[in-house]
C-alpha cells in the first residue's frame, strides 16, 4: 500500500515502475518488523552474512564485487542543461542525451526483482534545514544502509506533505554490477539522481554524496545556504560552554577521527570534552541571530574501517559494536567477528579476506596483501556513538565558531594557520590539495587540488561555488566564523608522520578556539596567521617546541612552486574565477617575494 497521497511522488513512481518493470513493489515504512524480514531474506540469499550476535548484536556483513569498492569519479556526471553550469571539474553530458542512454539501460532492469521504495529525510524530522528524498532500488543492502544513514520511513512523507514537489528523486539499480555500464548521474535542475551498475556505498546510498552534497550544493546556491563535505564537532570547556567547529578534509583524511576525538589526558583532567554532531556532511544556514548554524543531515556514520582501533578512535569502534553493517572488511571465521588492518596486531588465523577467500591471516598480511579492503567501511547508527552531541537532533543545528580546512600534505602545508579574513579563508579553501586515497577508484597518494574537499561533490561550476562562499561571507559580516587550515600529515625524511595526530589534534583546535575568542596571539607569515610555537600545548607529548616550530615552518621555495600550481589550476575556471581569489593569489605571490 502506498505510504503517501502525494501525487508528485506517485506520478514519478509510476514512471519508474513502467520503466524498470519490477515483479513486486514494496514501500519501506521503516518498521522493525519489515526491516527484520528484509534482513532475514538477505541472509538467506547470502547477500548479507550474520555476524556473532553475542559480540556484535544486530551486526551484518556484506561483500561487494571486487570491481565495485569505491566511488567512481570518472563515471559520475552532472547533467545540467548548460555545460558551463557543470564547470571544468565535473563530467558533463547533455541531459536529454543522458536520459535516453539511461532509459535503455533501466528498461526492464528490475524484471523478476522487487523494487523497494525508500522515503527518507536528510536532517531531523521537523527541522527547517531538512529535505526529503525518495530512493527506489532493487537492493536490500541499500535499504538496510539507508535505514542507518537517514531518517527513513513513513515520517519522511510527513515532512514532505501531500502537495509538495520538493523532493529528490533517486533511481538505483544494481543491474549486473557491470563496471562498463556504471553511471552515477545527477540532474540538478530536475532534482533527480540515477545510479546504475554499482552496489557500493557512495554510489548507491543516494541520500549521501549524491543528494546531501551534489544536489544539495546546487540547492544551497539557489536558496542561500551551504552543503559541505564537513564534520561538525563541539568542544566543551570546564565551565560547560560548548563551541562548535566544522572541518572539511578530503575523503579518508580524518573527518571521522577528528569528529570523535578523545581529549589528551591533560585536557580531560581539566574537564574538556568533545561532542560529535557529524562526521562527513554539514548543511549550514544563516540563523535569525546572523550567525552560521550547521546540522548534520545524516543519521549514521559510513566510516573507513582500516586504522580504526582502541587507541586511534575508540568512540568509532564502540559505535560499531551493535546494529552495524560492515562492508569489505575481513571475517574471523572461528567466531564470526570482524577484523581490518590497524584494528590490532593479531589478524585472525582462520580469516576470510574481503574478496571471500579463506586464508591464514598471519601469512596473508605478511605478504603485504590486505585482509580488509583499504576502503572497507562500517555503517553505524549515530545513536551508538558514546560522544554523540545532545544537539544531534536539534532542529536548529549548532552555531559555528570556526571552519577548518585540511588535507594530506607531506611537506608544504604547516600544522595550522589562520586566514586573514573570510575572503582570504575562501582562497585558503580553494587552494586545498591533498594526496588521493582509496575512497575513490584511481591512483592513491597523488597530490591533487581538492577545493574545500568538494572536488568530487560540487554539483555545479566550482567558480560559481566560490562566488557563493564569498557572498555568504558578505551576508555573515563580522558574525562569520573564522577560517583555518590544518595538516596532520607532514612527514620526516623517512616518511613518518611528525605530528602525533588523532586525540592530540585537540591541542591545535584549542589554539583555533582561543583565536576565535581573541585569547591567543599569532604571528604573520606569507600565507596567514600562525601560532607562536610555544602556544601549541605539548604537555604530555614526547615532542619539543622545536618540532612544533618545524611543523609550522613555511618553506618559501615550496610555496612559490605551490603558487605556480594554483595559477595553473585557476586558469581552468576562466572568467568564472572570482576576482577576489585572483587578488588573494597576487597577495600570496607578493608575500613570497
Ligand atoms: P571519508 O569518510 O572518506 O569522507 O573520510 P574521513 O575524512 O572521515 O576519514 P577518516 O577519519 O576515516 O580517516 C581515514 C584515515 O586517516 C585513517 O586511515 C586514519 O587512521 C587516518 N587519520 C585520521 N586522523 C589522523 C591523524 O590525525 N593523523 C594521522 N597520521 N592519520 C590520521
Ligand atoms: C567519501 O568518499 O568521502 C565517503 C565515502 O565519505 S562514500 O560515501 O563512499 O563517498
Ligand atoms: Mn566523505
Amino acid at each position: 500500500m502506498a505510504l503517501t497521497n502525494n501525487k508528485n511522488v506517485l506520478r514519478w513512481l509510476d514512471e519508474m515502475i513502467a520503466l524498470t518493470k519490477p515483479a513486486h513493489v514494496e514501500w519501506i515504512d521503516g518498521s522493525d518488523e519489515q526491516l527484520q524480514k528484509l534482513r532475514d531474506e538477505a541472509i538467506s540469499t547470502g547477500e548479507m552474512i550474520k555476524l556473532n550476535q553475542e559480540e556484535l548484536p544486530g551486526c551484518l556483513y556484506h561483500r561487494t564485487r571486487p570491481n565495485d569498492v569505491a566511488r567512481v569519479e570518472d563515471r559520475t556526471f552532472i547533467c545540467s542543461i548548460k555545460k558551463e553550469d557543470a564547470g571544468p571539474t565535473n563530467n558533463w553530458c547533455d541531459p536529454q542525451e543522458m536520459h535516453e542512454k539511461l532509459h535503455g539501460m533501466y528498461d526492464g532492469v528490475m524484471k523478476g526483482r522487487t523494487m523497494y521504495v525508500i522515503p527518507y529525510c536528510m536532517g531531523p524530522i521537523g527541522s527547517p534545514f531538512s529535505k526529503v528524498g525518495v530512493e527506489v532500488t532493487d537492493s536490500i543492502y541499500v535499504v538496510l544502509n539507508m535505514d542507518i544513514m537517514t531518517r527513513m520511513g513513513a515520517d519522511a512523507f510527513k515532512q514532505l506533505g501531500d502537495e509538495s514537489n520538493d523532493f529528490v528523486r533517486g533511481l538505483h539499480s544494481k543491474a549486473d554490477v557491470d563496471p562498463e555500464g556504471r553511471y552515477i548521474v545527477h540532474f540538478p535542475e530536475e532534482n533527480t539522481i540515477c545510479s546504475i551498475n554499482s552496489a557500493y556505498g557512495g554510489n548507491v546510498l543516494l541520500g549521501k554524496k549524491c543528494f546531501a552534497l551534489r544536489i544539495a550544493s546546487y540547492q544551497g546556491k539557489q536558496e542561500g545556504w551551504m552543503a559541505e563535505h564537513m564534520l561538525i564537532l563541539g568542544v566543551e570547556n570546564p565551565q560547560g560552554e560548548v563551541k562548535y567547529i566544522t572541518a572539511a578534509f578530503p575523503s579518508a583524511c580524518g573527518k571521522t577521527n577528528l569528529a570523535m576525538l578523545i581529549p589528551p589526558e591533560i585536557y580531560k583532567e581539566k574537564g574538556y570534552k568533545v561532542w560529535t554532531v557529524g562526521d562527513d556532511i554539514a548543511w549550514m544556514r544563516i540563523g535569525p541571530d546572523g550567525r552560521l548554524w550547521a546540522i548534520n543531515p545524516e543519521n549514521g556514520f559510513f566510516g573507513v574501517a582500516p586504522g580504526t582501533n582502541t587507541k586511534s578512535n575508540p568512540n568509532a569502534l564502540a559505535t560499531t559494536r551493535k546494529g552495524t553493517i560492515f562492508t569489505n572488511v575481513a571475517i574471523n571465521k572461528d567466531n564470526m567477528t570482524v577484523w581490518w588492518e590497524g584494528l590490532d596486531k593479531n589478524p585472525p588465523v582462520n580469516a576470510i579476506e574481503w574478496k571471500g577467500a579463506e586464508v591464514n591471516g598471519k601469512e596473508y598480511t605478511a605478504e603485504g596483501n590486505k585482509l580488509a579492503h583499504p576502503n572497507s567501511r562500517f555503517t553505524a547508527p549515530a545513536v551508538n556513538c558514546p560522544c554523540l552531541s545532545k544537539e544531534f537532533d536539534s532542529p536548529n543545528g549548532v552555531p559555528v565558531s570556526a571552519i577548518v580546512f585540511g588535507g594530506r600534505r607531506a611537506k608544504t602545508a604547516p600544522l595550522v594557520y589562520q586566514s586573514r579574513s573570510w575572503q582570504h579563508g575562501v582562497f585558503v579553501g580553494s587552494i586545498m590539495a591533498s594526496e588521493t586515497t582509496a575512497a575513490a577508484t584511481g591512483a592513491v597518494g597523488v597530490v591533487r587540488r581538492d577545493p574545500m574537499a568538494m572536488l568530487p561533490f560540487c554539483g555545479y561550476h566550482m567558480g560559481d561555488y566560490w562566488k557563493h562562499w564569498l557572498e555568504m561571507g558578505e551576508k555573515l559580516g563580522d558574525k562569520a566564523p573564522k577560517i583555518f587550515n590544518v595538516n596532520w600529515f607532514r612527514t620526516d625524511d623517512e616518511g613518518h608522520f611528525i605530528w602525533p595526530g588523532f586525540g592530540d589534534n585537540l591541542r591545535v583546535l584549542m589554539w583555533i578556539l582561543d583565536r576565535c575568542e581573541g585569547k591567543a596571539d599569532a604571528v604573520e607569515t606569507p600565507i596567514g596567521f600562525e601560532p607562536k610555537a610555544e602556544d601549541i600545548n605539548i604537555e604530555g607529548l614526547d615532542i619539543t617546541v622545536d618540532t612544533i616550530r618545524d611543523l609550522l615552518n613555511v618553506d618559501k621555495d615550496l610555496w612559490r612552486e605551490e603558487a605556480k600550481g594554483i595559477h595553473e589550476f585557476y586558469t581552468k575556471f576562466g572568467d568564472k574565477l572570482p576576482k577576489e581569489l585572483q587578488d588573494e593569489l597576487a597577495t600570496l605571490e607578493a608575500n613570497l617575494k
